[in-house]
């Protein structure tokens, strides 16, 4: 049973409806806000679950004519225009717009929980065919891989199309220029570093796109005997790191425009261009998303020639930071492996390894975006917490 309403009233000169629940707390909603949200059959679509009223038909100045109590349970708007509104306790409940109710919404929304690791890092592993056919192991796969940042699902089957079921189970994965799924081995001619045998230093894939991959998925078909280990580390607490021990690099990096290229032909021909900072921060200067690929980075570079070095310098720092010993973490991964993780948090890199004229060593790759992956996640929770 949801808390019951035990006043409701107009004030500010109709602008506001104060409402008060029945343990006492108060909340109160801006009448624009009401008449916007109106939950009516002329003002909202329930099969879309979206809002039919259009803003052309939205006055932003519209008070209150008349507002009435039922059964604790519900309030009751009329507008000057004869237009009446209904507002279940339950529903107004949630969307109150104190300080506190909309921390606990947004924490529903867009879960917060970050926990940063370095070398002590505890890989999380689930059997991969138990997050096929379990909601519960799909559900702690994902809420795992948006809280640490990575997670091993282990036992696929080592042959290809492991990662195109994975996908089914999610949704969809992210069509990119390298195809559906993409193969990672020693390839003639190849059209990306990562299609050889040398080492990759940290980095994020695909940077060169607006808008990169989430998410990605490595999938250990066959591994070589030498080398090949993988490398990964959480760029989040890296940036809080170096933010602290240099900020002066750290504001280097998070503001100057790099330019990135990947041109060629593998799904279709293509010939991509894009700038982005190689750490993206919100308002509030905290990193979102590490864009960062050496491999990519373009020989354009679009900035006056004495920020040239300071930007050498600022990088060089960075990367000694995901290269120190209390941050890395090295695995190898065998056949049958597949490592999920966040391609906008956690850099990851690979040693080198013998070259040969047969394939030694082969790994499966995908890409999810987090949209997707957030989404599945939602409708998991909701079906193993059995709540709306
Ligand atoms: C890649 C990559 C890692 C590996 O293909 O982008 O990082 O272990 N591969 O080969
Ligand atoms: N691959 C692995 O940014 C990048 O070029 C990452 C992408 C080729 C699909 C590598
Ligand atoms: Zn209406
Ligand atoms: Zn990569």
């Amino acid at each position: 049973m949801s808390l019951g309403i035990r006043k409701a009233e107009a004030s500010d000169e109709g602008h506001f409806i104060h409402v008060e629940w029945e343990d006492g707390s108060k909340s109160s909603y801006p009448c624009v806000w009401l008449r916007d949200s109106c939950q009516c059959p002329l003002c909202f679509l329930p099969s879309a679950g979206a809002r039919r009223l259009l803003l052309e038909d939205l006055d932003v100045n519209i008070v209150v004519k008349q507002v009435a109590l039922a059964d604790g349970e519900k309030i009751s708007i009329t507008w000057p225009d004869e237009h009446t509104s209904v507002y279940e306790a339950e529903w107004l409940k949630k969307r109150c717009f104190s300080e506190e109710a909309r921390a606990v919404m947004r924490a529903d929304l867009f879960p917060p929980e970050c926990q940063y690791w370095g070398s002590d890092l505890q890989l999380p592993k689930i059997p991969f065919e138990e997050v096929m056919c379990n909601d519960e192991r799909a559900y702690k796969w994902l809420c795992t891989l948006k809280k640490v940042g990575i997670v091993l699902l282990t036992g696929a089957a080592a042959r290809q199309g492991e990662l195109i079921r994975l996908g089914h189970r999610i949704g969809f994965l992210r069509l990119t220029f390298y195809g559906p799924t993409w193969q990672v081995q020693d390839k003639a001619d190849a059209n990306n570093v990562a299609y050889t045998t040398g080492r990759l230093c940290f980095h994020t894939d695909y940077p060169v796109l607006q808008h990169p991959p989430g998410v990605q998925f490595l999938h250990c078909i066959k591994q070589t005997a030498a080398g090949g280990e993988s490398e990964v580390v959480d760029g989040f607490h890296v940036c809080n790191k170096l933010k602290k021990q240099n900020p002066e690099a750290y504001q280097i990096l998070s503001s100057t425009a790099v330019d990135y290229t990947d041109v060629g032909v593998d799904y279709c021909d293509f010939a991509v261009h894009c700038k982005q900072r190689i750490i993206d921060v919100d308002s509030r200067g905290q990193a979102i998303r590490i864009n960062y690929n050496n491999a990519t980075r373009d020989t354009v570079f679009d900035i006056p020639a004495e920020k040239v070095r300071p930007f050498y310098a600022a990088l060089k720092e960075f990367n000694d930071l995901l290269n120190s010993a209390e941050h890395k973490f090295t695995y190898k991964l065998k056949p049958g492996d597949i490592v999920t993780f966040d391609n906008w948090r956690v850099l990851h890199g690979r040693q080198s390894y013998p070259s040969c004229s047969e394939v030694t060593r082969h790994l499966e790759g995908a890409y999810a975006d987090w949209d997707v992956v957030m989404s599945r996640l939602r409708l998991l929770r909701k079906r193993v917490l059995k709540r709306d």
